[in-house]
């Protein structure tokens, strides 16, 4: 399995993360975007988004942080990760669509503009990430808080989210 990606990416952090929790084997594969390498044809031709990160493993390409997770989750053969009922599958893609949009587009974005230099307007981008940060900690919290009371209760110990 082989992971393109670039160490000051957000995205590609979770995948890596991911990997590594589940102790996958893979080899990871620096992509260089100051050199817009992520632009080429090469590389274009495995993912035409022109993004990372990126997961190949034997003729699967994966070109997204969640669908990666998802991936991975479902070929751990487990179903800790992402469990097959329809309401604990819905929580999870719940979260997985909080990281792709509160969190990409609030704290995520005001990481690219000192980590990348992004051309954003800095005061706004911090603003809303305030504002998206607080607000999803907080209900994450209490959403945590909840699950620890009731697993604690029934003995089967604390479950990430
Ligand atoms: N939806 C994608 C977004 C990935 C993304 O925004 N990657 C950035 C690096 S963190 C990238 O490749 N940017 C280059 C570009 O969009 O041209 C995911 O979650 O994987």
């Amino acid at each position: 399995m082989k992971l393109y990606h670039h160490p000051l990416s957000g995205h590609a952090h979770r995948a890596r993360l991911f990997l590594h929790l589940l102790g996958v084997e893979h080899e990871a594969v620096e992509v260089d975007l100051a050199a817009r390498e992520h632009k080429t044809p090469d590389y274009l031709r495995m993912n035409r988004f022109g993004q990372i990160p990126l997961l190949v493993d034997g003729e699967h390409v994966i070109d997204d942080s969640n669908a990666i997770l998802v991936y991975l989750a479902k070929k751990s053969g487990s179903t800790q990760w992402l469990p097959e009922s329809p309401f604990e599958a819905a929580a999870v893609q719940r979260w997985l669509s909080v990281a792709a949009g509160q969190i990409a587009f609030g704290p995520a974005a005001a990481r690219l503009v000192t980590v990348f230099g992004a051309k954003f307007d800095a005061d706004e981008v911090i603003a809303r990430a305030c504002r998206a940060a607080d607000s999803r900690r907080r209900i994450a919290d209490a959403r945590l808080d909840r699950r620890y009371r009731r697993d604690a209760s029934d003995h089967r110990g604390y479950r990430a989210l």
